[in-house]
């Protein structure tokens, strides 16, 4: 399959998606917050909050997994963006995301994975270089891991999806 075929996106909300995995835009804490974090706990239920509880945090960049519980999705994988401040390592942070979020939906046998615009709300990212580092890092790390069959983009809005679109057509 080529990446055009699985790499998808779609406007909504990533809580509602029938998918193998949904990624988290988190803190390093993992123990919630506003924005997407805060939608996904709500939706998952309180058993959530108790499994990261167990984790001990999560660095900037690095990726975690647990249950999905009332979640349509089997699993949560939870990853921290950088704060955007302008610096060098904030595009290679959030590459790094992706990347390591990808590694462990196809370590815990995912073939389908939805991501939201990690890092573009409260953490400031620009959304248009945050959805360039979003498809270049994943559709490299596609090239490795053959297992995963289907990537959602889900924008929050229609104005980014339609943002979000432009640049996933030039890509391909
Ligand atoms: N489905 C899909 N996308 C969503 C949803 C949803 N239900 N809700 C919001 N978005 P943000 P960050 C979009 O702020 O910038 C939290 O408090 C939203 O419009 O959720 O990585 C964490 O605990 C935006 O485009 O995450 C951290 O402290 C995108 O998701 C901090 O915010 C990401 O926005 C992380 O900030």
């Amino acid at each position: 399959m080529s990446n055009v075929e699985r790499i998808s996106c779609i406007a909504g909300d990533i809580t509602r998606l029938n998918v193998d995995a949904i990624v988290n835009a988190a803190n390093e804490t993992l123990l919630g917050g506003g924005g997407v974090d805060g939608a996904i706990h709500r939706s998952a239920g309180p058993k959530l909050l108790a499994e990261c509880r167990n984790l001990g945090g999560c660095p900037t960049g690095e990726a975690r997994i647990t249950k999905g519980y009332d979640l349509p999705a089997r699993y949560v994988i939870h990853t921290v963006g950088p704060i955007y401040s302008g610096a060098r390592d904030d595009d290679p942070t959030l590459s790094a995301c992706y990347r390591n979020s990808l590694r462990i939906a196809a370590e815990n046998h995912c073939k389908s994975l939805a991501f939201p615009a990690i890092s573009t709300g409260a953490y400031g990212f620009p959304f248009k270089r945050a959805s360039r580092i979003a498809i270049a890092s994943t559709m490299m790390e596609l090239e490795r891991l053959l297992t995963i069959e289907q990537i959602i983009f889900v924008l929050f809005s229609e104005d980014k999806l339609v943002e979000f679109k432009e640049i996933l057509g030039g890509s391909n």
